[in-house]
């Protein structure tokens, strides 16, 4: 594309009255030429003496384009509170003597250009002074079918210039009063942003100017001055401003974001029970199997944890009234957390009000920013919510792969650090290389910790979970879990040496903050946790539920295994992941498809959890279901 740079200037009585820039395309040239030629000889200043307008062709590679800088607006009533704000813009800049820079600026009245201000020592560095440094050569990128030459808009010439200013080698700020005696609006910009300070001067007063603010070696003023006025610069996304404009619609953002997500396949809804959560629930009328539950071991439903809940609250009530640290310490939280530390053989537990808390609570007052943390790829969503909530340096290693963790521990120095994964993946259902990661972990003197959410109740021969399932061969420092999965109920926990749950019990915030959970919620969790222990036959018949769904899978040519309760069915497209549950749905199968950000793009699955209490009757159906659909779909 053939463009030009255009630049306009009149004065009068050898004084100047007024000047433009823009960069148009060759077609429009001949239009703009004429614009810029009518708006420099009729200045309301009067008539003008002398008028040029500069045409130089650019090439298209010498054009930088520059995102324009976020715009917001300081109310000021008065040129005072206008330069109060003109002062803290200074102050933040790191200026020593504000009052000195803004009689600087009051000073540069009557300048064609800007004042080039060293920041720190107040020099001048502009060699001509009457001319000033002049920012030209620039323009913003316009609509296609948008006229180029409008009559002035000060706003939208002010933050092309200011954008293109702020991105000028060495310079740190700029500050600028118009000297047009109506326009009492200013602005202070850096890269930060552009203020506009809605009164920077009275009404009535042609005193205006501009400061450039330097900083650094005076050797590198040519570099500064060379790019403000030679370097072609098209700023993107300047909208014109108008007053008279409804405000912007605040909720326009949140729609446009879900129809994205909708025309992506990614926009959730929900779906309601009408029943218990077991192997069977009633939904949209009709019974179906469930086969997306995380209630492995289906205690939700059993009349015994039920009861357990009940007594709980007609004993305790429904609430607990304030955070463990004041008055929500009951005695079932005290019991739930001793029961839960035998079950893990662990010193200590705390608990939280869901598993998202135990991990987010736990990562962010272990970790801070003078840490590393190490981060299997596929850890769930609260552990990387921790992570990033500690501030904490974060290293993503492949998942599951001992050797690229080794890999990034040896590259990666650290004073203090993290190593934490899932013991059983949420959405793969593969389980965590235990022994060799507290083997590295140890290795480099980091913390280790482990999430049990799915292992719990599910691996290890009794369901203790993944230091069983290793024969108790290692141990991580840190054990995570949940009550919500194989326990039936909702909250999380922490297992780890009294250290450990001391320091938590002072520093998680999640904890202090939060009422803690309702009896209810202890006792059944502590009722589920007895009845695992003294039924363990309820572990032993999950996993050869799971080993029956899958050979009839495979059997029905979608070749799967898995440890754990959970079987995930790779789809791909998230699209077609939402038509086959849906199709699932019709036939009577409850079973979630898992899409993006939940996992990768592309990587949509069917995940199906099973549940010690399906049938084999169930189970079948379900896995021939499952891959008839597959084949129509
Ligand atoms: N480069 C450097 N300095 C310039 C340039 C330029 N291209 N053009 C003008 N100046 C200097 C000159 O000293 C002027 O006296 C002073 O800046 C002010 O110029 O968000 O209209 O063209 O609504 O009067 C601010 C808009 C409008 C605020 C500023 O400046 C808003 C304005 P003016
Ligand atoms: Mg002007």
């Amino acid at each position: 594309m053939i463009r030009y740079s255009l630049k306009m200037r009149s004065s009068a009585a050898s004084k100047h009255v007024s000047g433009s820039e823009k960069i148009v395309e060759a077609s429009d040239a001949p239009r703009s030429i004429a614009d810029l030629a009518e708006r420099g000889m009729t200045h309301p200043r009067g008539p003008v003496d002398f008028l040029s307008i500069k045409v130089e062709r650019l090439q298209d590679e010498e054009i930088r384009y520059l995102d324009a800088l976020p715009v917001s607006t300081i109310q000021t009533k008065t040129s005072r509170e206008g330069r109060d704000a003109m002062r803290t813009f200074l102050r933040n800049l790191g200026i020593a003597s504000p009052d000195k820079v803004l009689r600087e600026l009051d000073a540069a009245s009557g300048m064609r250009g800007a004042v080039l201000l060293d920041a720190d020592t107040l020099e001048h560095l502009e060699p001509d002074h009457a001319r000033g440094v002049r920012a030209t050569c620039m323009d913003r990128e316009r609509e296609c079918d948008e006229p180029p030459c409008k009559s002035k808009n000060h706003f939208v010439e002010a933050l092309v210039l200011a954008t293109k200013v702020a991105h000028a080698p060495h310079i740190i700020g700029e500050l600028c009063i118009s000297d047009d005696p109506d326009y009492v609006t200013g602005y202070a910009a850096s890269t930060a942003g552009y203020q506009r300070i809605t009164c920077v001067k009275e009404k009535g007063s042609e005193n205006g100017g501009r400061i450039f603010l330097y900083r650094g070696d005076h050797e590198g003023v040519p570099e500064t001055i060379d790019y403000l006025e030679r370097q072609a610069v098209i700023v993107r996304g300047v909208t014109p401003l108008n007053a008279d404009a409804p405000l912007p619609d605040k909720w326009k953002y949140l729609r446009e974001t879900l129809d994205a997500m909708r025309s992506q396949g990614l926009y959730r809804t929900l779906r309601r029970m009408d029943s218990a959560q077991s192997s069977e629930v009633l939904c949209d009328g009709r019974k179906r199997i469930m086969l997306a539950s995380n209630h492995y071991l289906d205690f939700s439903s059993d009349e015994r944890v039920r009861r357990a809940a009940v007594q709980a609250t007609e004993t305790f009530g429904t609430g607990s009234g304030g955070s463990r640290l004041t008055t929500g310490n009951g005695v079932w939280h005290e019991r739930l957390e001793k029961a839960l530390a035998d079950f893990k053989a662990s010193e200590s537990t705390l608990l939280f009000n869901t598993g998202y808390e135990a991990n987010l609570g736990a990562i962010s007052a272990l970790m801070d920013r003078s840490c590393v943390i190490f981060s299997d790829a596929l850890n769930h969503a609260s552990i990387i919510d921790g992570c990033r909530l500690s501030g904490a340096r974060i290293v993503v290693y492949r998942h599951n792969d001992m050797e690229d963790l080794a890999h990034a521990l040896r590259r990666t120095p650290f004073k203090r650090g993290l190593l934490v994964s899932d013991a059983v993946f949420s959405m793969d259902g593969d389980i965590l290389d235990l022994p060799s990661f507290v083997r590295l972990a140890e290795k480099y003197g980091l913390l280790s910790m482990v999430d049990e959410a799915h292992s719990t109740g599910v691996i290890g021969k009794h369901g203790h979970g993944i230091v069983e399932h290793f024969n108790g061969q290692a141990r991580p420092d840190i054990l995570m879990g949940t009550l919500s999965k194989s326990l039936g109920a909702e909250g999380g926990f922490i297992c780890g040496r009294e250290l450990l749950i001391n320091y938590l019990r002072n520093k998680s915030r999640p904890f202090i903050f939060s009422t803690s959970m309702p009896p209810a919620t202890a006792a059944s969790s502590l009722k589920a946790l007895e009845l695992l222990q003294t039924e363990p036959e309820r572990v032993r018949t999950l996993r050869d539920n799971v080993r029956f769904f899958c050979e009839r899978l495979t059997d029905a040519g979608l070749p799967t295994h898995s440890e754990t309760a959970i079987v995930p069915i790779a789809v791909g497209d998230e699209k077609r992941s939402l038509r086959v549950a849906d199709e699932l749905w019709r036939r009577g199968i409850v079973l979630s498809a898992i899409r993006y950000p939940t996992v990768r793009r592309g990587e949509a699955r069917l995940r199906a959890a099973l549940m010690s209490s399906h049938t084999k009757a169930q189970l079948a159906f379900a896995a021939k279901t499952i891959a008839d659909v597959l084949k129509e779909f």
